[in-house]
């Protein structure tokens, strides 16, 4: 593979647009002829996950499994992009240690709760406000701010062209050999 492999990892609130911005960088790291992998929700919360719920316990467990699943991807010089809450900054580190600091970008969804509410894609919000979901992050459950990412993006402010832009700035430098 004429690509080095990186670690792109969202973090952010549900709603903030962590898995629309990963599968449109997906498209512009293809487009390039990079291979790339995302893990999210859909495929790993469903799966190997499916055991797990949203307890403080049970996010670090999805989080911890999911940097060694991707530390596989990375090892075979696959980009690999996830898109999870990951809420706070243990987790986070965590999954850095494991993949390793030198490859992992921490790219911070930074939407803000209102707006992350006011879309309320799928209900969750609406339904964490009438006490029908326990822990939901930003209502029941925290979200602490990342303190020192490689980039933030506010999808309130940015289209989701310009937000891609600016990944592929701090990426392909990265990936390219
Ligand atoms: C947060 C929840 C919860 C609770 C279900 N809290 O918008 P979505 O639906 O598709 O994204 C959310 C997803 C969060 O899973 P993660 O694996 O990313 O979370 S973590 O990194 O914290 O482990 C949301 C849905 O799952 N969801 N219940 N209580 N999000």
């Amino acid at each position: 593979l004429g690509q080095h492999s990186v670690m792109i990892w969202f973090t952010g609130l549900s709603g903030s647009g962590k898995s629309t911005i990963a599968i449109a960088l997906e498209r512009e790291l293809h487009k390039r002829g990079l291979l790339c992998r995302i893990l999210d929700g859909d495929n790993i919360r469903s799966g190997i996950n499916n055991n797990l719920g949203f307890t403080e316990t049970d996010r670090v467990e999805n989080i911890r499994r999911i940097a060694e699943v991707s530390k596989l991807f990375l090892d075979s010089g696959i980009i690999t992009i996830a898109a999870f809450i990951s809420p706070n900054n243990d987790i986070r580190e965590m999954a850095a240690e494991i993949i390793g600091k030198d490859d992992f970008l921490e790219i911070f969804v930074s939407t803000p709760l209102a707006e992350c509410e006011k879309r309320d894609v799928k209900g969750l919000y609406a339904k964490a406000r009438r006490g029908e979901i326990q822990n939901f992050t930003g209502i029941s459950a925290p979200f602490e701010t990342p303190c020192n990412p490689a980039l933030s993006l506010d999808t309130s402010e940015l289209s989701l062209e310009e937000s891609v832009n600016r990944l592929l700035e701090l990426v392909l430098p990265r990936v390219c050999l």
